[in-house]
C-alpha cells in the first residue's frame, strides 16, 4: 500500500463517539500535524496501543476536538492511527476534512478494510482470534445492520464477555468456603446459574450472528398461478420476474437478495408444481423440488379465492415427506420454518385454512410454522406482516443494541457450547467432588479462552 487512507468506522451521526482510522506511510505523520497532546511531543515516539488524550485542529490550527488517539505501528512503512472524537456529523466531517488537505485519500471503510486487512493482521500478531474473523468478514456483510453487529465484536464487545465469563469462572475457586473445603464437596448450583445464564445468552444469539454473516436461501413454492412472481415482485420492491395469469409462467428459479428489518436473505422464487408432460416444464419442477431439499425457510402459497385443490395436497404431502426424509436420512437436524401464505386476499375467501393447517400438521415435528399470513400483492396488503414472520425468529435482537455480544462463527458457537456442556453436566450433578468439580471448570474456561485464541 502505497497511499495513506483513511475512513470513518462509526455509523455518522449515530452514536456517541466517531472513529476515523488511517493507516499508510504517513499516517503517523499526518495525525502528528493535526494532534496537539499536553504532555506528548511525538506520535512516532509512543509504543503500539498506547491511548493519548489531546485535540485535533484544522489546518489553520482552530480546534475541531477533544480526542483520543491510539497508534499502532505496522511492519515497515506502514502504520495506523485511530482517532476517536466525539460522534457528532460536523466534528467527524471535519475531521476527515482536515486529513485530506494534509493528502490523506478518504475511502469507503470496506475497502479500507480490504486495504489494510493484511496490514492490521500482521500488525496486531496478539489481536484476539473474535477481532480477526470479524475483520474477514466485514467486507462481505449485506446490510446496515450486519455491518453494526460485527464491527461491535471487531470493537470488543463479544471478546469482553468472554472475559467477564473466565472472570467468574475464576472467582469460583477462591470463594470457596471453608465448610466447601472441609466436607470435599461442593455445592455448585447457585454459584454455576449466573454463568450458565449468560453462556445460554450468548449461545442464542448465533443464529442471528449467523443469519447477518451467511444470509439464508426463502423459498417461495406453491401451486402455478398463486401469485409467487407477484409476490417476489413485492418483496423487491420491483417488477423482476414475469408475472401471467396463465399458470406455468415461471420456469427458472429466480434468487434475488432482499434485507428484511436488516436480517440478509436471499428470496428464491420457483416454477408453480403441478403434473404435467410439458419437458421443459417437468425440468423447472424438478430443480425446484431439488431446491425445496436443501432449504430452511419456505413461503408456502395459496391462492385464497380458490378452494383447495389436488396441487396444494401434492405440495403439501411432498413436502411433508420430503422434511421427514431429510430428518431420517443424515444429520440434518436443522429445523424448517414454513410460512403459510394466503393470497388474493382482495377476492371473496373460499378456501379453508382449517383444510390446510390440518393436511400441514403431517410435517409439524419437522418444522416451525408460522401463523397463516393473509395477503393481497394486487392492493399490496400483508406485505408488512409476512416480512415480519419471516424474520420473526430474531425479534430479540432486531432492535439492537449497540455494543451486543454476539457470536458469529461456527467456531466461537461449537467452543462455547462445549463450555457449556461440560458445565451444565457439573450443576446437574450439584454436589461435585471439590476436585473434580475445579477440573471441570478449568476445562469449560479453557474452551472459553479458545474462542479468542
Ligand atoms: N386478484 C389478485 N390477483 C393476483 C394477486 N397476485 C397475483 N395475482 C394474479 O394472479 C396471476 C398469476 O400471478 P403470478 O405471480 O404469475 O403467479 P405464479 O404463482 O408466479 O404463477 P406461475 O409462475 O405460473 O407458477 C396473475 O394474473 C396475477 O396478476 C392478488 O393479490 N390478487
Ligand atoms: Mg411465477
Amino acid at each position: 500500500m502505497t497511499k495513506t487512507v483513511a475512513t470513518i468506522i462509526t455509523p455518522l451521526g449515530e452514536g456517541g463517539i466517531g472513529v476515523i482510522q488511517v493507516a499508510g506511510a504517513l499516517a503517523l505523520k499526518v495525525v502528528g500535524e493535526i494532534f496537539v497532546a499536553k504532555r506528548f511531543n511525538s506520535l512516532e515516539m509512543c509504543v503500539n496501543n498506547q491511548l493519548i488524550y489531546g485535540v485535533v485542529c484544522d489546518q489553520n490550527n482552530n480546534q475541531i476536538d477533544e480526542v483520543i488517539i491510539n497508534v499502532c505501528k505496522g511492519e515497515g512503512t506502514t502504520d495506523l492511527v485511530e482517532i476517536n472524537c466525539h460522534g457528532g456529523v460536523y466534528v467527524v466531517n471535519k475531521i476527515m476534512e482536515t486529513l485530506e488537505c494534509f493528502g490523506v485519500c478518504k475511502v469507503e471503510w470496506q475497502e479500507f478494510i480490504l486495504n489494510v486487512r493484511d496490514l492490521r493482521l500482521n500488525a496486531f500478531p496478539e489481536m484476539d482470534l473474535i477481532r480477526k474473523e470479524a475483520l474477514e468478514l466485514l467486507p462481505g456483510i449485506m446490510t446496515r445492520l450486519g455491518s453494526k453487529v460485527i464491527l461491535d465484536q471487531y470493537n470488543g464487545a463479544l471478546s469482553w464477555r468472554l472475559f467477564e465469563i473466565i472472570g467468574k469462572l475464576e472467582d469460583v475457586e477462591p470463594a470457596l468456603d471453608v465448610k466447601d473445603r472441609a466436607s470435599g464437596v461442593l455445592n455448585i448450583s447457585s454459584r454455576m446459574s449466573v454463568i450458565l445464564s449468560d453462556m445460554k445468552d450468548l449461545i442464542a444469539s448465533f443464529n442471528f450472528g449467523k443469519a447477518l454473516t451467511q444470509p439464508e436461501n426463502v423459498i417461495i413454492v406453491g401451486r402455478p398461478n398463486v401469485g409467487k412472481s407477484s409476490l417476489i415482485n413485492k418483496l423487491l420492491g420491483k417488477d423482476r420476474v414475469l408475472v401471467h395469469h396463465e399458470p406455468g409462467t415461471t420456469r427458472d428459479p429466480v434468487s434475488e437478495f432482499i434485507s428484511v428489518e436488516g436480517i440478509p436473505l436471499h428470496i428464491i422464487d420457483t416454477a408453480g408444481l403441478r403434473d404435467t408432460d410439458h419437458v421443459i416444464e417437468r425440468k423447472s419442477i424438478e430443480l425446484t423440488k431439488e431446491l425445496m431439499s436443501k432449504v430452511n425457510k419456505f413461503i408456502l402459497v395459496f391462492d385464497s379465492a380458490c378452494q383447495i385443490k389436488k396441487e396444494d395436497i401434492g405440495i403439501i404431502k411432498s413436502l411433508c415427506s420430503g422434511l421427514k426424509a431429510r430428518r431420517d436420512s443424515d444429520a440434518d437436524d436443522r429445523y424448517v420454518h414454513l410460512i403459510p401464505v394466503l393470497n388474493k386476499s382482495d377476492l371473496p375467501e373460499t378456501i379453508n385454512e382449517y383444510e390446510i393447517i390440518k393436511l400441514l400438521e403431517h410435517g409439524k415435528e419437522y418444522m416451525r410454522m408460522s401463523n397463516v399470513v393473509r395477503l393481497s400483492t394486487l392492493n399490496n396488503t400483508g406485505i408488512v406482516e409476512l416480512e415480519k414472520a419471516m424474520v420473526a425468529e430474531f425479534d430479540d435482537f432486531i432492535e439492537y443494541c449497540p455494543g451486543m455480544a454476539v457470536l458469529f462463527t461456527e467456531r466461537q458457537f461449537d467452543l462455547l457450547s462445549n463450555a457449556y456442556k461440560k458445565l451444565g453436566g457439573l450443576q446437574d450433578s450439584a454436589r461435585g467432588k471439590i476436585d473434580t468439580a475445579l477440573n471441570v471448570i478449568e476445562e469449560s474456561k479453557h474452551f472459553v479462552y479458545n474462542c479468542m485464541k
